[in-house]
Order: C-alpha cells, then structure tokens, then sequence
C-alpha cells in the first residue's frame, strides 16, 4: 500500500527520529470545531515538546497519510462530522475509491503499523457499549491483532467498562497501568477495575514492550494513563451527564457508528463543555506519556 507522509514525518523517518501516530477521528467526530482544531494542534506541540514527531493519520483522496499537512488537519477539523468515519475493517473502501475519511483507534492503528510506528496516543479506546446491543467497538480485536501501544486513559467512560477490561483480556491484548493500579475511566482516574499490570515509569515499560513485540510476537497493548487529578471531572456529575446522554441516545434511536460521536457531543451540552476539558487534559496527557515512550523505545 501506498503510503503518503508529511514532510515533517518524511524527515523524522529518514533521521530515525520517534514518531507518535495520532487518530483522526477524535477530531472529525469526537470534538466540536473549533476545539477540535486547537487541540489536535496542541497535542502535535506535546509531542513535539517530549522530543518525537506527531504523525495525524487520515485518509484523503483515497490515500492513507501518515503526518498531516497543516491545511489538511484544519480542513479534516471544519468537515468534522461531514467526514466518513472508517474503522479498520472501511480501509479498503476509501482507498480504492479515492474517497476521504477519518481514522479511528482501529484504522489508525493499522496504518501506523504499516509506517512502523509503534506507539499512538489517544483520548480514549472504544469498547463494549453499556446494554445489550452487542456493539462492541473493533478497536478492541485490531488491538488484539495489531503491534502498537495505545497511551490512552482507558476507553471512554460512557462504555461497559468491566466489560471491555473482560474483552481485552479475552483477545490477549495486555493492559497495562501507568502509575495506576485500576482502569482509568476517561474523564476520571479510577473505575475500581483492578489491573494485573502496573509501570512507573517509560524505562520499564519500554522493555516490557521489547520483549512482547520482539520475543513473544505479541501484538497490541493498551497503556492505560489516568487523566491528571487536577483536570479530572467529579464522579456523580459525570455518571448523571452519561445517563443523560445514554438515554438521549435511546430516544432518538441512535446506533452503530453514531454512537459514540452522539454521545460525546450530547456530554458537552449537558456538562456545560465541561466533558471537553477533561477530554483535552487526558488527550495531552496521553500524547507526553507517547512521546516519552517513543524516545525511550529507539534509545
Ligand atoms: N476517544 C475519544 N474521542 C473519540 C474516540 C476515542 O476521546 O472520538 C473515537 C476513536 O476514534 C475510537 C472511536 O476508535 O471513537 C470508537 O468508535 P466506535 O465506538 O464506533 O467503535
Ligand atoms: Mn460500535
């Protein structure tokens, strides 16, 4: 397959330089214009700032790229919802069509992989939706199948969390806790989901991941990253919000690939933007904790 890089990611390969692939659709489907723009902007600086290179991927035109041009990131943050959303299974679609879509944790995942980029942050995984539906997000099975860490604060709060920890562990993706003993719950640190493995610090898990990738050929894992206390939004306010919204959803006979961006959006009207703030903090957290662990991985 046809890669296209950014300039920026073009030289970063050809000095070896870390890079942290980032998803795109967080921006089309998962923040509102502008914030969406602002903090994709502000996640490339964290990278930036922890010494690697922050690839965007996307689909456009029918081409997978890996790093985007600054008019491209703006462009994919103002068609926001109008832009397809394509998980991994939808790749094949657009590439063969030429046509344009955003990239979730499954897609991105996969064509990271393809660039060999080994380590992607974002705000949170999808998962087992709460209820009966079945909808379990792909995300979790590319995961299972796929050699990256995802630095995210677990999977989104408005999931089955006891459920998406149950399936991680079925499909053998490893989850691992940094500096948490439980699974964060996105817009706060804990869930009481207690996890098997804990690190403190990049050096450890860089060799835990050396050694899974190279000796064991495992395939993803999930590096679970708590939001930061200060930026984390009360508990009772947050599980009223999801209520909310989740019943919203309900109502308006909302399912499938809609979900999830119908969800978050509805959480931002009804915590007052609340939600996005936190959505923003754990998203730069996530992207330093990346970076750190891409420098430490070629070190
Ligand atoms: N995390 C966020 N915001 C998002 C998403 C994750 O903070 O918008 C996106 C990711 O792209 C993830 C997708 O892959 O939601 C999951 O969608 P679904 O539940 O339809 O699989
Ligand atoms: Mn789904």
């Amino acid at each position: 397959m046809e890669l296209v890089f950014s300039r920026e990611v073009k030289e970063a390969r050809e000095a070896k330089k870390p890079i942290v692939a980032l998803e795109s659709t967080l921006v089309a489907h998962g923040l509102p214009y502008p914030d969406n723009h602002g903090i994709a902007l502000e996640l490339e600086a964290v990278v930036r700032e922890h010494g690697a290179i922050p690839a965007h991927i996307a689909i456009l035109d029918g081409k997978a790229c890996i790093g985007l041009e600054l008019e491209q990131l703006e462009q994919i943050a103002k068609l926001g919802r109008d832009l397809a959303k394509a998980g991994a299974t939808d790749l094949a679609v657009h590439l063969a069509r030429g046509t344009s879509a955003a990239t979730t944790v499954s897609a991105t995942s996969v064509l990271a992989a393809k660039a060999s980029i080994r380590v992607f942050a974002t705000g949170g995984i999808g998962g087992v939706h709460r209820g009966d539906t079945g909808d379990v997000s792909h995300d979790l099975v590319t995961l299972s199948r796929t050699k990256i860490a995802v630095v995210s604060a677990g999977a989104k709060a408005i999931l089955d969390l006891a459920r998406t920890m149950e399936m991680l562990e079925t499909l053998g993706v490893l989850v691992i806790g940094f500096g948490t003993d439980e699974l964060p719950a996105f817009y706060t640190p804990r869930s009481e989901i207690e996890l098997e493995h804990r690190v403190d610090n990049v050096k450890d898990l860089a060799k835990i991941l050396q050694t899974h990738w190279e000796e064991l050929d495992g395939q993803g894992v999930l590096v679970a990253n708590p939001i930061p206390a200060d930026a984390a939004l009360d508990p009772q306010m947050i599980d009223r919000a999801i209520q909310t919204a989740l019943g919203d959803a309900e109502t308006r006979g909302i399912t499938g690939k809609r979900l999830t961006p119908y969800l978050l959006q509805r959480l931002a009207a009804v915590t007052g933007g609340a939600s996005i703030k936190a959505n923003r903090a754990l998203a730069l957290h996530d992207a330093k904790i990346a970076a750190q662990l891409a420098v430490q991985l070629i070190v």
